[in-house]
């Protein structure tokens, strides 16, 4: 256990450390499941970090606890409901240490209120727009501790942000470092789902298959995992897609609900 204390030398400037905290592991899923392709928040916030700072990520579940020194100036941390207490526990620590801390992801998008105790900002929504302002203003101490800024889910389009910085991300951590995002929000609206959370919309949105399979092809991987929350909730998109990976001869994953999804779709898509 890395501890970090009051007495911690100053932030160093100008350095950004992005965090994805250890979660347990569920005891009835395989290993494999955990290691096959990385989640793409953190990296995208990574491509969305102007040139002037320096980036550091870390991975719990991939390196151990997250490092006490050097203490960043910034540290940004994605929160899953899963891991939620850790995430709590990293921004406490590192506030105390003296770093800004800033919490984004889809639980504190739910309860930015929880969550404004632990944190300099909470980003509700997307991260990547707002994101260069974000660390502008901590910077000039703009923030008061616990604002909440609301990235808009709308603008910019899915389309037009950045591909996710893969290269911060551990050599051979991964079966793949191909996963990779086509489609944001889903046509449903299941009770359940956080996308169904009040009062935040996440429309539904879809990216040009040229720039997904560019974005493939950059990756340079036999194997691409598709991490939208629904690839096929436009069977025609879905279909579309499919249609342009076929030639490239790459195995192909993705997680899928679609009412009525017909047997031809599904042989389509293989
Ligand atoms: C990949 C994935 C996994 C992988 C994680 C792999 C890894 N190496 O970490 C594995 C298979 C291990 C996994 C497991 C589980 N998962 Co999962 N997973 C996903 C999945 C498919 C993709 C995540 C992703 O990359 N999203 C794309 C990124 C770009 O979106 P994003 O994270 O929301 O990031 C944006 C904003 O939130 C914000 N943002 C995010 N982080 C930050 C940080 C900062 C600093 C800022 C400023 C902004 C910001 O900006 C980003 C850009 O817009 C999502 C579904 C989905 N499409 O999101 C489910 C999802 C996250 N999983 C979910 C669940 C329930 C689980 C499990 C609990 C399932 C289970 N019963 O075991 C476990 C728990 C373990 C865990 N990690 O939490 C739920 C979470 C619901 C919730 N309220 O937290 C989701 C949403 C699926 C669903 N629809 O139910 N998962
Ligand atoms: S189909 Fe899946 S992603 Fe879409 S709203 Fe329902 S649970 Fe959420």
């Amino acid at each position: 256990m890395s501890i970090i204390c009051r007495s911690s030398p100053a932030p160093r400037r100008g350095e950004v450390l992005l965090v994805n905290p250890r979660y347990a592991r569920n005891p009835c899923s395989s290993v494999m499941r955990h290691a096959l392709a990385p989640a793409l928040g953190l990296p995208l916030i990574a491509a969305a970090t102007p040139a002037q700072w320096r980036v550091r990520f870390h991975d719990e579940n991939l390196g151990g606890d997250a490092p006490s020194s050097p203490v960043p100036e910034v540290v940004g941390i994605t929160v899953h409901t899963a891991f939620v207490a850790r995430a709590y526990a990293l921004a406490d620590r590192y506030r105390a240490a003296g770093a800004r801390v800033v919490l984004g992801g889809l639980h504190v998008t739910a309860l930015p209120e929880e969550a404004r105790r632990h944190a300099d900002v909470v980003v509700v929504g997307d991260g990547v727009g707002p994101w260069p302002q974000i660390l502008e203003g901590l910077r000039r101490s703009a923030f008061t501790p616990g604002t909440v800024v609301e990235g808009s889910f709308v603008h910019p389009h899915y389309a037009d942000a950045p591909w996710p910085r893969r290269d911060i991300l551990p050599p051979g951590a991964f079966l793949t470092r191909a996963a990779v995002v086509a489609t944001r929000g889903c046509t449903q609206r299941c009770g359940f789902c956080y996308l169904a959370t009040r009062g935040r919309r996440c429309p539904y949105q879809q990216r040009r298959v040229a720039d997904v399979l560019a974005e493939i092809d950059a990756c340079g991987e036999p194997f691409v995992v598709f991490t939208d929350n629904n690839l096929m909730a436009d069977p025609d998109y879905g279909r579309e897609l499919c249609r342009a990976l076929a030639p490239r001869g790459l195995l192909c994953a993705r997680s899928s609900v679609v009412p009525g999804l017909s047997g031809k779709l599904v042989r389509e898509s293989k």
